[in-house]
């Protein structure tokens, strides 16, 4: 019944759970890098299962921005370390203006869960590495959860929801497959590790996939990349593409693809090579200077969480080619506390 449910769901987000996810109007996310790809994610799922407004911003200029926000926000930041200084201060600036925070975070006693009214911890183990993976994957399985948990309060109908639940128990088999994908991801890096730039495409929620996939690159192999939503191709990037100009996309058989399709073909005339990583490999035709990787038949909704991994994969295969330190880049800090 009822209460059981929302006993649970205190047990899960803290006291008060139930009560605050009633009276939720819109959602403000506020996080950085990797978690912050999380948080653009939600926003798809948030708007289009709970039917809530949602905002999604990185919390270097969330901080200092005069924002205005509406009765009834849920604040919810999302962090691996549950230290990071922006999206601590960005907490502090708002949390007396808002309904309620909510931390999405893996590290428990960490400030963002004491100073947050609910958290969600992500369990997703030690992040040994700097730059997050398991715990990117994580969080956006903690944020479809909660999701759903708002969907129910803001008329998503029960069999979508038991849908999305049998679907996300398919996931660990999902990824499992994806894993067993690694020696062809491999072989993929190899056309990587002389290059200098790399482009990341994607559409929906493929595009925030896109700029993580980008991110790792950048983080751990030290090459430039960038991600910009396909559509967005002819705008201004298709006039770096050339023969130099590695292309990954993310297209998963869904009713994004005949677009996508069509941005490709525009790389392709550009003699730009590409690297896709499909949902079905007929559909996307190796062809010369195309290398076509099929990924197994995921549901719509966990397309941003298994097309994650074969991303993740090929920045570490790209980094151990080129010697860099996979754990510790340069420059960079596990948490960025100042
Ligand atoms: C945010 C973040 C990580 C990144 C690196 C630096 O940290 O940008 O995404 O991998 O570790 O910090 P967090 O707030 O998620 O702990």
């Amino acid at each position: 019944g009822r209460l059981g449910k929302d006993s649970v769901l205190e047990q899960a987000f803290g006291t008060g759970a139930a009560e605050i996810f009633d009276q939720v109007r819109q959602v403000q996310i506020v996080a950085c890098g990797t978690s912050y790809h999380a948080g653009l994610i939600a926003r798809y799922w948030i708007e289009d299962l709970a039917g809530i407004p949602c905002m999604v911003e990185v919390a270097s200029e969330f901080r200092y921005r005069k924002v205005v926000l509406p009765p009834g926000t849920l604040f919810v930041s999302i962090s691996q370390s549950g230290e990071t200084a922006d999206t601590l201060a960005a907490l502090r600036e708002v949390r007396d203006r808002v309904l309620a925070s909510l931390a999405i975070c893996n590290v428990p006693g960490s400030s963002l869960v004491r100073e947050s009214d609910l958290c969600l911890m992500t369990n997703a183990g030690p992040e040994i590495g700097v730059a997050s993976t398991k715990a990117f994957t994580t969080q956006l399985v903690a944020l479809l959860l909660t999701t759903l948990v708002l969907g129910r309060r803001h008329g998503l109908a029960p069999e979508t929801e038991a849908r999305i639940v049998d679907e996300l128990k398919q996931l660990p088999a999902l990824l499992e497959r994806v894993l067993s994908l690694d020696p062809a991801i491999e072989k993929m890096s190899q056309a990587f590790a002389e290059k200098q730039h790399a482009l990341f495409l994607g559409r929906g929620t493929l595009n925030p996939v896109a700029m993580e996939g980008a991110l790792k690159l950048k983080e751990i192999s030290y090459i430039h990349a960038e991600a910009y939503a396909a559509g967005e191709l002819k705008h201004g990037p298709l006039a770096l593409v050339d023969k130099d100009m590695p292309v990954v996309t993310v297209a998963p058989r869904n009713e994004m693809l005949d677009k996508l399709k069509a941005n490709l073909q525009e790389v392709k005339a550009r003699g730009g090579e590409l690297f896709v990583f499909a949902g079905c490999s007929d559909e996307v035709l190796p062809e010369e200077g195309v290398q076509v990787l099929e990924l197994p038949p995921v549901p719509g909704i966990l397309e941003p969480i298994v097309y994650t991994l074969p991303l993740q994969l090929l920045s570490y295969h790209v980094a151990v080619l080129k010697g860099t330190d996979v754990d510790q880049p340069r420059n960079l800090a596990k948490s960025v506390t100042v």
